[in-house]
């Protein structure tokens, strides 16, 4: 049997549970929610939707040069009280984020160590499926993103699956791409990952089917790595940087070349369309540079060629 099986579903009573316990964290003070503005800029047929949070930039910084050598403080080893949700079977606990600036952002943490360097398990790829499930806020969809090795935008080394609320309505990257159509295969997944075809940067999508088993999931999340994998090294990225973020829809990867440009900071929320500026200078520059442009810097050129349908 799966793993799946034998992973408990989250309780009905989980959005009840977070919305509750996210009040009472930002009133203790042990949630830092940050305010934000949005603004909206088109790019090719879908829109990127950029957060500015000026007060971020007050965040304390995790400096690697500096804090080497000195044992780092991990936060997800023993979680806050405050900021602790439930468990998720015996291997993880879900948390809220303790730097908030969408409500409700949560995150699925291993409960021992394990590296954010490694790829997704099976046992990781259910319980995304499980967290996914959650209704937290009528209108919105949950969004799950993992960012994995140093150029991906990740902070914390400890094992994180994060998950945002998106507006239901709001066109991210992937619900435009899959728009134009997957090719069919003839393997057992039936689709080759597809890409949208006007976006500069390399990345790979496939739909999710409806209540898929731990294997579907699996194999789907392992024909998108090995394309990344692929494209790394045909670029000669010796470093193994990615973004992964999924939806009940779909799985998107991106390999990446480049933790920010220009000072801007990107994960995987923004290789999906939802940028982050901590000033009105960088949303500036995003507007002038172009939201394609930025996240094309950070990620990997595509490789000409690689929409070409064939079978492994
Ligand atoms: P990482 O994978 O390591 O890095 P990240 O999400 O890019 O966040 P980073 O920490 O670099 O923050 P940034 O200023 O860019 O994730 C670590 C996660 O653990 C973060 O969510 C962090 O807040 C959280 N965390 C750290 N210490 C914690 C503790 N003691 N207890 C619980 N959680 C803890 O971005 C600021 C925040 O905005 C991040 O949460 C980020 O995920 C989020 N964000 C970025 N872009 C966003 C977007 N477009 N929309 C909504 N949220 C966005």
């Amino acid at each position: 049997a799966s793993f799946i099986n034998m992973l408990p579903p989250l309780s009905d009573t989980f959005p009840d549970l977070i919305r509750s316990k996210f009040s009472s964290a930002v009133e203790s003070g042990s949630l830092i929610f940050t305010p934000s503005s949005e603004t909206d800029i088109p790019a090719a047929d879908f829109t990127f939707r950029v957060r500015v949070a000026p007060s971020l930039s007050q965040k304390p910084v995790l400096r690697r040069d500096e804090d080497a050598g000195k044992p780092k403080f991990n936060p997800f080893l023993n979680p806050e009280a405050d900021l602790f949700l439930c468990d998720l079977g015996d291997r993880y606990s879900l948390i809220l984020n303790k730097f908030s600036i969408v409500p409700y952002h949560f995150l699925c943490i291993t409960k021992q160590f394990e590296p954010q360097r490694a790829p997704l398990s099976e046992d990781d790829l259910s319980a995304t499926w499980e967290c996914l499930q959650a209704n937290i806020q009528g209108g919105s969809r949950l969004l799950a993103f993992y960012n994995c090795g140093e150029l991906s935008g990740a902070s914390q080394e400890h094992k994180h699956i994060q998950f945002i609320p998106v507006p239901t309505d709001l066109k991210l990257l992937p619900d435009a791409a899959m728009a134009y159509g997957v090719p069919i295969s003839k393997d057992a997944i039936g689709q080759f990952p597809t890409s949208h075809p006007d976006v500069p940067f390399a990345h790979f999508i496939l739909p999710v089917p409806r209540n898929p088993s731990t294997e579907d999931l699996v194999m789907r999340f392992s024909s998108l790595l090995a394309r990344t994998l692929t494209t790394l090294r045909e670029r000669g990225q010796r470093n193994i940087s990615f973004n992964f973020a999924m939806t009940k829809d779909w799985m998107f990867v991106a390999p990446r070349g480049q933790e920010s440009y220009e000072g801007i900071s990107v994960n995987a929320t923004g290789m999906v369309g939802l940028l982050l500026a901590k000033s009105e200078e960088q949303l500036d520059f995003i507007k002038s540079t172009g939201p394609l442009e930025v996240t094309a810097k950070v990620g990997l050129p595509r490789i000409t060629g690689d929409e070409q349908q064939h079978d492994y």
